[in-house]
């Protein structure tokens, strides 16, 4: 049999980790639970007419949840029944949620999910994804979590990774020895491995922004874009812009393909838009383990130390290459 499943590689992979004592292969079976378990809801979120629109009553006599809603509990049941997470926070919820499973106060772990990150593009079939960030606790195992075991930096991470809801489902995730990609096989229900060491090109031909911000972004940002659009036009066009709105798809894309993804700071988002604890820091980690790079601008965001949870950033993530000429016209 050529496939090897999500469960058998994290076996073969947990000499890796003698210390997880299988607990953080557990942990990454629970998230893959979870994430089979939401693509199912999301590849039939075009079926509401039937279903019903969040906030109607479906034909069941039943509510019908906003599927972020449905990601972001789909989160809390499989990693309360798991027991290896303490506490959780979320994209979803204003404050940390301690979890509440039966096991859940002697987890080892702590996770940080957008359970349905670029959701709004769901109901025009624009693939989304799942992101999330894996610690270990800092406080004693058996006491009642607090924020200093969510609010760590990325240079802390145990392991980060995403899903992308898209043409397939994919689980990509790395504890900090590469990138590994696996692709969910419905008729079978299981994540096999489909790229087994991703590495993201030095250089790339991408760049992913909002230009519709393009009056506000720093003088520099704006120079790097007169650039690409500028540079060898005479010859050929090497830069082209791609740019979906949807971070885990133009994330992914890029990562496979090259390119660089800039969220700079804007009028709207003087501190950027996106979120350090759930996009930037775990996007970031794949990035960087994948041989890319990933900066605020002004200081590498694994490094950045948290102080809320909702806090967000400027990112500057991709190809080393592309990102370092981003920085060099920021200087
Ligand atoms: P804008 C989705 O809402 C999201 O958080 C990311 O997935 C995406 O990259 C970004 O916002 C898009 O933001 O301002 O360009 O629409």
């Amino acid at each position: 049999m050529s496939i090897t499943t999500l469960g058998q590689f994290i076996i073969e992979k947990q000499q890796d980790f003698p210390y997880a004592k299988g607990e953080l292969s557990r942990l990454l079976r629970d998230i893959g639970i979870a994430a089979k378990i939401i693509s199912r809801e999301v590849n039939k979120a075009g079926l509401t007419q039937i279903l019903g629109e969040y906030g109607s009553v479906n034909v069941q006599g039943e509510d019908v949840k906003k599927l972020d809603i449905i990601g972001n509990e789909t989160f809390i049941w499989a990693l309360e029944k798991g027991g290896e997470v303490c506490a959780m926070a979320s994209e979803e919820n204003d404050d940390m949620i301690p979890l509440q499973g039966a096991y859940s106060k002697n987890g080892r772990y702590v996770i940080c999910i957008d359970p349905l990150d670029g959701s709004s593009n769901i109901d025009v079939n624009v693939s989304i994804g799942t992101i999330f960030s894996i610690y270990r606790r800092v406080t004693e195992s058996g006491t009642e979590p607090t924020l200093n075991d969510v609010l760590q930096p990325g240079n802390k991470l145990v392991a980060a990774g995403y899903v992308v809801y898209g043409t397939s489902t994919m689980l990509v995730y790395s504890t900090g020895k590469g990138v590994y990609g696996f692709t969910l096989d419905p008729s079978i229900g299981e994540f096999c491995l489909s790229h087994p060491d991703i590495k993201t090109p030095e250089d790339g031909k991408v760049y992913s922004i909002n230009e519709g911000n393009a009056g506000e972004f720093p003088q520099g940002v704006t120079n790097y874009l007169n650039w690409v659009k500028e540079t060898d036009k005479a010859t050929n066009r090497p830069y082209t812009a791609r740019y979906i709105g949807s971070m885990v798809a133009d994330f992914h894309r890029n990562l496979l393909k090259g390119g660089v993804f800039i969220y700079p700071p804007t009028a709207k988002a003087p501190k950027g838009k996106l979120r350090l604890m759930f996009e930037c820091i775990p996007m970031s980690f794949i990035a960087e383990q994948a041989g890319g790079k990933s900066t605020t601008g002004t200081e590498r965001v694994l490094d950045v130390e948290p102080t809320e949870i909702h806090q967000r950033v400027p990112v500057i993530m991709g190809s080393k290459n592309m990102v370092d000429k981003v920085l060099e016209f920021m200087k």
